[in-house]
């Protein structure tokens, strides 16, 4: 880890239907308010795949053993995540009042998985929370958004769960939408992920090492050399839009700005 902090692009994420073992938990707890799943990304530019014009947003994950909440943002708004990213939140004034969090209800990460998120211009409006072995609880929010295309560690646990949906306790159908591609580098194409993952012969999650290694590839292989397929700057350099797609979701109300 470097020396500052971490500027993570916090994904707000709305919840269409709640699981049916979330909905027991959940009640009438939130009252009237919209509860938004919050990702924590590094790669914000990735996200109109999933989120802008008519692109397929694929799902996202969650740690089953990992405790979240969800906390009262505003009057309208509330935000599942982990207590730990919940504190910080509140301490750059994205939940307020500032220093004061409100934790409507607590909620075992495994009770989560199954939700449907709302997925407004997506192909497929069926977008699901999955598991993910590896979520770390200490990191971001505990919610990572997944862009198979472009991050190893999605594009490798998508492929467990389609291999062994009963284990993992999800409907094979859940599973069921491809990576899209959004990025193309010079040396993987228009499928980074894949291409990494194949190369250093990645077999599953539990892969951790060789998995970091090629998050690694992956990232610098974008980020330096990456161009944009889709979206408003289609054609532009990753690094050149990777600010601008921030800026452009944190003006929609779609994302924040969330360091740690
Ligand atoms: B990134 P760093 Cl396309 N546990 O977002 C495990 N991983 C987590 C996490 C947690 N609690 N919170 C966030 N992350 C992931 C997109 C992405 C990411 C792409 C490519 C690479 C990539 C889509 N998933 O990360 O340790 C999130 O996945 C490679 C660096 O703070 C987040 O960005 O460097 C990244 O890890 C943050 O990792």
């Amino acid at each position: 880890e470097g020396f500052g902090p971490t500027e993570y692009t916090g994904i707000k994420m709305e919840v269409a239907e709640w699981s049916p073992a979330a909905k027991e938990i959940i009640g009438e707890k939130v009252g009237g308010r919209k509860v938004f799943l919050v990702a924590a990304t590094l790669r914000p530019e990735t996200i109109p795949a999933n989120m802008s014009q008519r692109y397929g947003q694929t799902n996202t994950f969650v740690g089953t053993a990992i405790k979240y909440g969800i906390f009262a943002a505003n009057d309208k708004e509330a935000y599942l995540c982990t207590l730990r990213a919940a504190r910080n939140m509140a301490f750059q004034d994205i939940i307020t009042p500032r220093g004061h969090i409100e934790q409507l209800v607590e909620i075992p990460g495994s009770k989560i998985v199954g939700t449907r998120i709302n997925a407004p211009y997506a192909i497929n409006p069926q977008v699901y929370v999955l598991p993910m072995d590896n979520v770390l609880a200490t990191k971001g929010t505990g919610v990572v958004t997944s862009v198979p295309s472009d991050s190893p560690d999605d594009y490798q646990t998508l492929l467990d769960l389609r291999k062994k949906p009963e284990f993992y306790g999800i409907e094979p159908s859940w599973a069921s939408i491809d990576p899209v591609p959004v990025i193309s580098t010079p040396t993987y194409g228009e499928m980074t992920a894949p291409a990494v993952v194949k190369q250093l012969k990645i077999q599953s999650q539990k892969d951790t090492k060789q998995l970091a290694e090629a998050k690694e590839i992956a990232y610098k292989e974008g980020f330096y050399n990456g161009t944009m397929l889709i979206g408003e700057f289609k054609g532009q350099s990753v690094q050149e839009a990777k600010p601008k797609v921030r800026d452009a979701m944190i003006k929609d109300g779609l994302a924040f700005a969330y360091a740690e």
